[in-house]
């Protein structure tokens, strides 16, 4: 079949519930066919804009769609330097919106072009956060009276910056200094001290590992005493504590029997991992912060994680993902691909089409879709008992309705919508 041809690429910028996405939308020589993609790194929309626009754009312009391998390999080394989340961004709203031409040209949805269905539909596992273990008990019961049967579990460290919850606010009054390993400076001065009281895309404050372990080792024993073991709780570290402390607390959680404890360390630490492995059972999840496959493939070679996190946009799309999970079926590790509020919809069909195709599916993480989201992203994937469905229809199955798109511009943010400085009641940077 004769391909058809790029004749234009446009970025679309849309923040319909209040996280800013970024869509690619790939239009070719054929009137009507079009194909859509995610490049949605919230933290740096401009860069991932100007990689397309003034590099991606140019290089592909006339390219015959059908040749997504060739396109990939040759984007992917055209700024020579490569990887990193801006220009593997910009790749992948390109990779993505040709695999959705390349099933609208099939008539095929993604997931029979990747080889079929192995699976009915996605389990997905949602979060329950709160400022109390009974808070979070409460969501978690809703949840599972919705049919979800995986939740991940988050609860506030009294008094302290916590991620997957409202933080502290500065002068927050519940701060106290009696926590021995704060020592005697008072904590709440200090936290008045470094909140700058400006809007962070997180708000900041304060955090303390030790406290923090304490009040998620309290959580996990509340929610096993009220649930038992039949429903699986996740739990995210966020890379926040000393690598040492990471060690220590996947031997800790062992009892609590968790589906799987994510970011233990940052990517800087992805040695620690090791030492983690040859002393706790724990699954562990990790790799919506990795960009580059040198992060990626010694994790799965050595089996130091048991689930692949990664955002699918972050690693350059569906074309190096798919390799990254057939690799990970050969060594017995699972996918968990990242699914958060800052990956669009056309990206959680993105993940979806794996989700549905990879023997070696994990847990697909879901976000709930806000009503405009919904309204903006015609054909967003469906979850309902726990379950996220396929429309089935040709590619991704989805749309963006770029008139909508329009009416929800991107907010102005402090800083450009920086990620939350967090720090230690010394003032030391915490590190995401
Ligand atoms: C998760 C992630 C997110 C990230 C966010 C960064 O497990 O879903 O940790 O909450 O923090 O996507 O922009
Ligand atoms: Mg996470």
């Amino acid at each position: 079949m004769k391909s058809p041809k790029i004749k234009d690429i446009k970025v679309i910028f849309t923040e319909p519930d209040n996280i800013r996405l970024i869509i690619v939308k790939i239009l070719t020589d054929q009137d009507g066919l079009y194909g859509v993609g995610c490049a949605t790194f919230t933290q740096r929309p401009n860069p991932v804009k100007y990689a397309i626009e003034d590099y991606l754009k140019p290089f592909l312009i006339g390219k015959e769609v059908n040749n997504i391998e060739d396109i990939w390999q040759s984007s992917y080394v055209s700024s020579y330097w490569r990887n990193g989340p801006v220009l593997n961004n910009a790749l992948s709203g390109v990779d993505q919106a040709l695999w959705d031409l390349k099933g609208k040209m099939a008539d095929m949805p993604l997931y029979d072009l990747f080889g079929g269905k192995t699976r009915e539909a996605a389990a997905v596992y949602v979060h329950s956060s709160g400022d109390s273990n009974e808070e979070v008990g409460d969501k978690m019961q809703a949840f599972i009276e919705e049919g979800f049967h995986h939740i991940r579990v988050q609860v506030s460290t009294p008094g302290y910056s916590t991620y997957g919850n409202k933080s502290a606010k500065a002068g927050d009054k519940t701060l106290t200094n009696n926590d021995p390993t704060l020592g005697p400076i008072p904590v709440t001065k200090r936290l008045k001290d470094y909140s700058d009281g400006k809007l962070y895309a997180h708000p900041g404050g304060v955090f303390e590992p030790k406290p923090y372990l304490r009040s998620a080792l309290s959580l996990f024993e509340y929610i096993r005493d009220r649930f038992g073991y039949g429903i699986e709780i996740l739990h995210d570290v966020h890379e926040r504590i000393p690598p040492i402390l990471g060690v220590w607390f996947a031997k800790e959680v062992e009892k609590y029997q968790l589906f799987f404890l994510e970011d233990l360390f940052s990517p800087e630490d992805n040695e620690y991992f090791n030492m983690v492995r040859a002393q706790s059972s724990t699954p562990i999840a990790m790799g919506e912060l990795y960009s580059s496959p040198h992060e990626i493939v010694p994790m799965i070679k050595n089996r130091l994680i048991d689930f692949i996190r990664i955002h699918i946009s972050d690693i350059g799309g569906l074309t190096p993902a798919k390799k990254i999970a057939a690799m990970g079926e050969i060594f017995g590790v699972r996918t968990a691909w990242h699914g958060p509020g800052d990956t669009s919809p056309i990206g959680h069909a993105a993940n979806l089409a794996l989700d549905l195709s990879c023997y070696n599916f994990g847990i697909q993480e879901y976000s709930i879709f806000g009503e405009n989201t919904k309204e903006v992203f015609p054909g967003c994937p469906v979850v309902k008992q726990g379950m996220m469905w396929s429309n089935d229809k040709p590619g991704l199955g989805i749309d963006i309705d770029e008139k909508l798109a329009k009416k929800f511009p991107f907010k102005e943010r402090e800083y450009g919508g920086a990620w939350d400085t967090v720090r230690r009641a010394d003032g030391s940077m915490v590190k995401p």
